[in-house]
């Protein structure tokens, strides 16, 4: 499944992971395929076509094909967690979807579906071009498929469904908490589907895990006219919660239902589903605030990558990941550099692990930002980001464009616009991007933290704990005074098993050296509000482009676990500071 928890008891889902029949297409040109496919092979979905070893590195189009039996005329949603990179979806030979983008969700209602079998088939691209202004070659790989799970979902055909719900927790005051006080504003989206006026009503539910109702409450009755798509917010007040820490990830369940009202009876007809935590996250004078005390965020960066599974992990390996990670006292992750499989975000939630969760774009310069889709491109994937993420209590940071062109007065354009567009769909977590740029950097003033990638000790022999006060100066200089500061990335080159006593670059002796001697300088310094080293486990990188003349191996080496998660010598160094 999709989630870590039932996120729908009433309405009726299945998942559609199995096998898949899959042909690969052959382009005519740029938007013009060859009809006739072959289904030579059978895939598993969710799954990266890379795992089957006639597709080792097959990057290009592909069609992927089920069939689907429907019990029931009734109106049916498809909700796809990620393809990648594009997809267009076909349902009895009609195209009903599109998207881009590999890291975000996307969905679609096919209205009135007859009872009977119905061919499902969704179009999937991989290559790089004209087309994509985010997936490009780069410093890991992206892979080609359903790579995330596939879910399909039964509508009853007079009736509504909720859209989406928002839950922000809200405490304006931390000196008396005796009680456990806290609000919530709860957001919801309903859309009918039915061709005339329904009645209903919603009811809230808030309950500890496992545990019967705390708390319920029923609004009143609403008409909606057919077809009507209708937005409200209500906050409401509660007490005796307990908050979401690291220490203690207390999680709630949120029950939204549909109760839909016919002439003489009342029926429970939709429901959603969502697990909260009641947490503050805010930043004041120069600290980043978890309930109103400091913290010092102190893990890695991430990518979904792993030599088994390619980017379509199942739940094992990401436990085993977190698992490795909460071993070394890591208590924060960065999904670099795009949102992340919402059953990480889950575990994220249950394990009490901070997330810095970004956009997919990395290391764009202003060539690139100017590509004609990159605007539309990127913003739909920060709507998506946070529209879709936005109750997991584990997320406390929304960053944008790593390392992009923060640096000149055209890409400070974008910085700006997507930053306030973040803000305007979500004012109660922090926004940051890492920058490289060093005293260049002309972007700071418009993020509320200030976050540097810098490789003291790899790319350059500084000193980091002198580099790093350097870079406090920059940051104050250029509109960051005030302001918390994150090492968002340092690191070295490792390959798993090269030890020597020589200690040269690429040894796991001198990846061990370096990182210690990055972590002995930010664990230091009170100025520091977070850490994350690059990277947690090594990736594959892409073949086109600059990257295997620069990353031997086609692997970017630096993690400090390598593919098979086997841990490296600065694995036992990390968890000395860490803990
Ligand atoms: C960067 C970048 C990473 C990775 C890293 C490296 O700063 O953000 O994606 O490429 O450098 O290994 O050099």
């Amino acid at each position: 499944m999709d989630r870590l928890f039932q996120n729908h008891r009433i309405r009726a889902r299945q998942s559609l992971e199995g096998l898949w029949d899959f042909g690969k297409l052959r382009a005519l040109s740029i938007d013009q395929l060859a009809e006739n496919i072959d289904y030579n092979y059978k895939l598993s979905v969710p799954g990266c076509w890379e795992m089957h070893p006639q597709l080792l590195t097959y990057r290009g189009q592909g069609r992927y094909r089920k069939s689907i039996y429907i019990e029931n005329s009734a109106h049916v949603r498809l909700l796809f967690k990620g393809v990648s990179h594009t997809a267009k979806v076909y349902w009895d030979g009609e195209q009903i979807a599109e998207h881009y983008n590999a890291y975000t969700a996307f969905d679609t209602v096919i209205m009135d579906v007859q009872s009977g079998v119905h061919e499902l088939c969704v179009e999937v691209d991989n290559s790089f071009g004209q087309h994509s202004a985010l997936h490009l070659p780069n410093d890991y790989y992206t892979y080609g498929g359903m790579i995330r799970p596939v879910i399909i979902e039964i509508l009853p055909l007079q009736s509504c469904s909720i859209q989406w719900v928002q839950f922000t927790p809200i405490k304006e005051d931390w000196t008396t908490d005796e009680e456990g006080n806290w609000q919530a504003n709860v957001r919801i989206a309903l859309q009918s589907h039915a061709d005339h006026d329904i009645k209903g009503h919603i009811q809230f539910e808030l309950s500890p895990l496992q545990q019967s109702t705390l708390w319920k409450q029923e609004l009143p009755e609403i008409t909606l006219k057919a077809g009507q798509y209708l937005e409200f917010a209500h906050t409401f007040t509660f007490s005796n919660i307990q908050s979401w820490s690291c220490e203690h990830p207390y999680l709630y369940e949120w029950q939204t239902l549909w109760y839909q009202h016919q002439s003489n009876t009342i029926e429970l007809v939709d429901d959603w589903v969502e697990r909260v935590g009641f947490r503050t996250i805010n930043t004041y004078e120069g600290k980043l605030l978890l309930n109103h005390q400091p913290i010092v965020l102190k893990g890695f960066n991430r990518h979904e990558d792993h030599p088994m599974v390619g980017a379509s992990f199942p739940i094992a390996l990401m436990v085993q990941d977190l698992e490795l990670m909460i071993h070394t006292g890591a208590n924060a992750v960065r999904t670099s550099h795009y949102p992340n499989d919402e059953r990480f975000l889950d575990l994220c939630d249950e394990y009490g692990i901070l997330v810095w969760e970004e956009n997919h774009a990395r290391g764009l310069s202003i060539e690139d930002m100017r590509h004609p889709q990159f605007i539309e491109q990127c913003e739909q994937v920060n709507r998506e980001m946070v529209t879709q993420h936005y109750n997991h209590p584990s997320i406390i940071i929304w960053a944008i464009l790593n390392e992009c062109a923060s640096d000149q007065e055209e890409g400070r354009v974008h910085y700006q616009r997507q930053l306030e567009q973040i803000r305007s769909l979500d004012h109660s977590r922090p926004l940051s991007f890492a920058s490289h740029h060093r005293a260049n950097e002309i972007c700071f003033d418009l993020a509320d933290i200030v976050s540097f990638n810098l490789y003291p000790g790899w790319y350059g022999d500084e000193d980091p704990g002198e580099l790093c006060d350097l870079a406090r100066q920059w940051a104050d200089q250029a509109g960051g005074k005030g302001k918390p500061m994150i090492m968002s990335e340092f690191g070295a080159d490792g390959f798993y098993g090269y030890r020597s006593p020589n200690r040269v670059k690429g040894t796991e002796e001198r990846q061990a050296d370096i990182i210690e001697s990055n972590l002995k300088a930010y664990t230091e310094r009170a100025y520091i509000s977070g850490m994350f080293i690059w990277q947690f486990c090594d990736c594959r990188v892409t073949e086109e482009g600059i990257w295997p003349m620069m990353r031997a191996r086609t692997q970017n080496n630096k993690g400090i676990v390598d593919g098979y998660r086997r841990p490296k010598l600065a694995y036992e160094v990390v968890t000395r500071y860490f803990k």
